[in-house]
C-alpha cells in the first residue's frame, strides 16, 4: 500500500476559520484514514490567491474570490495524504455551489453559499502537484507512517 497513495492540497478558507469549523473539517479527513501531511495557517497574499485561482482569471467572480480569500482572516493550508485522496477530498468537501452538495459533505452540511464555500480541495493530479508547490515547501511535508495505516490500507 505504501505506493498505492497521493497527495491533496486542501484549504479550509477563512470563513471556515473565522467560524471555528477547522476542527471538525480536518476530522473528517482523519477518521476517514487520511495521512496528516502538512497543515500551517496562512494569511494570503494577492499573488498567492491569484496565483491559487489562475485557471479562473477571466471569470466574472475572480475579484470577488480573491476578496475573499485575502481578507485578512488566516486559512489553513493542509496537505493529505492516501488512497484516492484527490477523488474523495472532492466528496468529502462537495459540490462548489453549497446548495447542490450532498447533505453530508462539509459544504452540505456548513454552507450555503457558493462565495462562501468554506473549504478548497484539489480536483485534479495536475492541480494537487501545482498547489502543493505553492503552498508548501518541501522540507514542510512530512513523512511517517499512521500507527493505523496498515489496518486501514490493506
Ligand atoms: P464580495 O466579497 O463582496 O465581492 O462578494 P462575494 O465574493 O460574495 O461575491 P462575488 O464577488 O463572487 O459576486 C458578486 C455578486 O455576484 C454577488 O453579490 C452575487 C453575485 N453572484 C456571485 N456568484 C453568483 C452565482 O453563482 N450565482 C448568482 N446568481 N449570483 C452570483
Ligand atoms: O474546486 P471548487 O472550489 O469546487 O470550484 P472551482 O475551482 O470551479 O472554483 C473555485 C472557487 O471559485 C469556488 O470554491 C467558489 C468560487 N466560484 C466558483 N464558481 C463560482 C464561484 N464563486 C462565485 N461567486 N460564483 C460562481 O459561479
Amino acid at each position: 500500500y505504501k505506493t498505492d497513495s497521493e497527495r491533496s492540497f486542501v484549504m479550509i478558507k477563512p470563513d471556515g476559520v473565522s467560524r471555528q469549523l477547522v476542527g471538525k473539517i480536518v476530522s473528517r479527513f482523519e477518521e476517514r484514514g487520511y495521512k496528516l501531511v502538512a497543515i500551517k495557517t496562512v494569511t494570503p497574499s494577492e499573488d498567492l490567491a491569484k496565483e491559487h485561482y489562475s485557471d479562473l482569471a477571466a471569470r466574472p467572480f475572480y475579484p470577488g474570490l480573491v476578496k475573499y480569500i485575502t481578507s485578512g482572516t488566516p486559512v489553513v493550508a493542509m496537505v493529505w495524504e492516501g488512497k484516492d485522496v484527490i477523488k474523495q477530498g472532492r466528496r468529502i468537501v462537495g459540490a462548489t455551489n453549497p446548495l447542490d452538495a450532498d447533505p453530508g459533505s462539509v459544504r452540505g452540511q456548513y454552507a450555503v453559499s457558493v462565495g462562501r464555500n468554506l473549504i478548497h480541495a484539489s480536483d485534479s493530479f495536475e492541480a494537487a502537484t501545482k498547489e502543493i508547490g505553492l503552498w508548501f515547501k518541501q522540507a514542510e511535508l512530512s513523512d511517517y507512517e499512521p500507527v493505523a495505516w496498515p489496518w486501514v490500507m490493506a
